[in-house]
């Protein structure tokens, strides 16, 4: 059965950053018969409510976009919550998947599964080479179990299930708490409201020296549509910019774009986690995709999103 316009399609975690740019790109391509669930009406944590979900509504594709996430601070504060709760989703998505015969299913990772010590660009076989990074290692293995689960899933019932290996995100519809939420919509926020409140001084955690890759959101659901649209293979993918920054230069070039004018603090009581994490985004090139969104445009367009939808 292939990818049509009235095909029935599951997002999975709808309302989160990516699933609702998954929906965004999806209606802007005249997909109509999409299944959505928040996670209030569908707890996917729930193995039976899950099994009658599938039951019931059989759907045809699944992005399964649905997760726990957070930045280092959440990643490290509450790190049953992140294993338990991602294994939890991942695996009643997968196992019902296959039991009500899904066409396809596309599970989303995340760059933090690659060795903390990966050579530079990290390449998609570095994969379980080297130790995890401590500050997120329960959510990243969950990501390595829910991208094994897909690989022997389609070995053992060759369920045509992929999985692709996102950089870091940003973009409209992120996390914005202070506390939870993952660098870029943190700096954002600080940065804004130290100029609204005429602040002098914001306060950025770390060294700043750690490097990070930024995808802007519609870019990577754009990726995820063209994955579900024409990649059948077992082996993940990376998605990324191929380009880093360091946090340094990402709080410079965020406060250009909000216009803060004062000092930057640097907290060194906070952890800089991994140095580095930029992807190899040869093999997703060679599939002839490419992001399409720089940084600064993207933190301007992240900006005005946030002004219009947060600023109180
Ligand atoms: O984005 P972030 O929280 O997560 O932190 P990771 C990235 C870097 O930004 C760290 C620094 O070096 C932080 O110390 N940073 C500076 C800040 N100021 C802030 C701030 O105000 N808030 C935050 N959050 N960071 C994530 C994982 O790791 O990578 C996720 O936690 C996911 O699970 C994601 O895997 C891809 O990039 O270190």
């Amino acid at each position: 059965m292939e990818f049509s316009k009235n095909s029935k399609i599951y997002v999975a975690g709808h309302n989160g950053m990516v699933g609702s740019a998954i929906v965004r790109k999806l209606q802007s391509l005249g997909h109509t018969n999409l299944l959505l669930k928040s996670s209030k009406e569908l707890d996917l944590r729930k193995s039976e409510d899950v099994i009658n979900f599938f039951k019931m509504e059989s759907p045809e594709f699944v992005f399964l976009a649905a997760a726990k996430v957070g930045g280092i601070l959440a990643n490290s504060s509450y790190k049953a919550d992140f294993i338990y709760d991602n294994l939890m989703i991942q695996t009643n998505v997968i196992k019902n998947a296959h039991q009500f015969g899904v066409e396809k299913l596309l599970f989303l990772g995340s760059s933090c599964i690659y060795p903390k010590n990966s050579a530079q660009p990290i390449k998609e076989e570095y994969l379980l080479t080297g130790l995890l990074e401590a500050t997120n290692e329960p959510y990243a293995i969950a990501k390595i179990a829910g991208l094994k689960m897909c690989e022997y899933f389609r070995e053992q019932y060759g369920c045509n299930f992929i999985t692709t290996m996102p950089t870091n995100l940003y973009g409209e519809n992120d996390n914005f708490d202070l506390k939870s939420s993952h660098v870029l919509p943190a700096l954002l926020r600080k940065f804004h409201e130290a100029k609204t409140n005429n602040t002098n001084k914001v306060s950025i955690w770390g060294s700043g020296n750690p490097k990070r890759e930024f995808l802007h959101v519609d870019d990577l659901a754009d990726a995820c549509v063209f994955l579900m649209k024409s990649y059948n293979e077992s082996p993940t993918i990376n998605v990324g910019t191929g380009e880093d920054i360091s946090i340094k230069n990402l709080a410079l070039l965020i406060k250009e774009v909000t216009g803060f004018n004062g000092e930057l603090d640097w907290d060194s009581s906070m952890p800089d986690g991994t140095y580095r994490k930029l992807l190899d985004v040869s093999k997703i090139h060679n599939l002839e995709w490419k992001a399409k969104t720089s940084l600064k445009d993207g933190i301007k367009l992240t900006y005005d999103w946030y002004i219009k939808n947060h600023d109180v």
